[in-house]
């Protein structure tokens, strides 16, 4: 029995890396239940034959999440492009939010930074880094910013996510040009010049693993508690102690700490916004799930 890492799933066949192999594996009939969440990411032991393999079991998971489709995972670099497509506060936010309900490490890559308005770019990098998060204002085109982006994910498994189009791919191709080729594989072409990806796949990187991911579009909030949704924004927990009620929304209370750091300028109001936003979002399918 053999013990490796899924690094892509594809055509019910699971491709399992064990000390720099890559088994071609099967799932065994009795796993079925198994066999519909394992993913890139996940431990499994094998049997195996040759280069080919039958996953006997799934290994216990530190982390798991579906946007995207990773397990295991030492940071999630949620990636955001600072020209075309536009930055959207809300997305980035509500992708932080998701990838806390998962317990996921995130980091934050603004990509672009070359095709960006520096007055901008600057502007969110304090907003995120006064948020609390690591942020990497990076350009894959230019390669400005990656050596501390590879610095920060030397010996991890990392997995890029994000929206279609933000520069996932160029980035981790940037970040180590003998990947090019494998992502490439991975990848369709969707326009004249531009090549979207289609599958998960984790590859050797600097002692770890990188992840390539497919980007999405629109995400929704699921499984977060209304009443825990503040606490998914980490800069608010300094103010709420002079919030007036327990528990406070933030929102309509006229004495709330967090109301007031956003109108000393302490709280982003964007990251505010987006709070609001969020509570709405979440209102709105629970009154949906209550109405059926
Ligand atoms: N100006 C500029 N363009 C970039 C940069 N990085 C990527 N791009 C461009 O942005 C487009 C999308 O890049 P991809 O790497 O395919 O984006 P992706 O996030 O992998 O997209 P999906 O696979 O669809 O999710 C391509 O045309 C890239 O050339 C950058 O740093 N600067
Ligand atoms: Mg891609
Ligand atoms: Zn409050």
């Amino acid at each position: 029995m053999s013990e490796g890492r899924v690094i892509k799933a594809y055509n019910s066949f699971y491709y399992v890396d064990a000390g720099g192999v890559t088994y071609t594996c099967k799932v065994k009939g009795r796993m079925k239940q198994a066999r519909f969440s394992l993913c890139p990411g996940d431990l499994v032991t094998f049997d195996r034959e040759g280069t080919e393999g039958m996953i006997t079991a799934v290994l216990p998971r530190r982390n798991f999440m579906t946007r995207p489709t990773v397990a295991n995972l030492d940071a999630l670099v949620l990636t955001m492009s600072l020209a075309e497509p536009r930055f959207s506060p809300l997305i980035l936010d509500k992708l932080l939010v998701l990838a806390a309900t998962h317990q996921m490490p995130v980091l934050i890559a603004l990509n672009k930074l070359d095709a960006a308005d520096p007055a901008e770019a600057g502007q969110l990098v304090q907003i995120y880094r006064q948020a609390g998060y690591q942020v990497f204002p990076v350009a894959a085109k230019t390669g400005a910013g990656l050596p501390e982006l590879q610095a920060a994910l030397a010996g991890k498994i990392t997995a890029f996510g994000g929206p279609s189009g933000v520069g996932k791919s160029s980035l981790m191709n940037a970040l180590d040009p003998e990947l090019a080729q494998q992502t490439g594989a991975l990848s369709e072409k969707i326009s004249r010049g531009r090549h979207t990806t289609r599958f998960t796949a984790l590859v050797p990187f600097n002692g770890g693993y990188l992840a390539d991911t497919p980007g999405f579009g629109n995400v929704f909030l699921e499984g977060v508690e209304l009443g825990k949704l503040s606490g998914y924004f980490p800069e608010f927990a300094a103010y709420e102690q002079e919030c007036k009620f327990t528990p406070c929304t933030h929102d309509h209370e006229k004495i709330c700490g967090v109301k007031s750091a956003v109108a000393a300028g302490k709280i982003a109001r964007s990251r505010y916004a987006s709070y609001l936003a969020l509570r709405q979002e979440l209102t709105a399918a629970g009154e949906r799930m209550y109405r059926k």
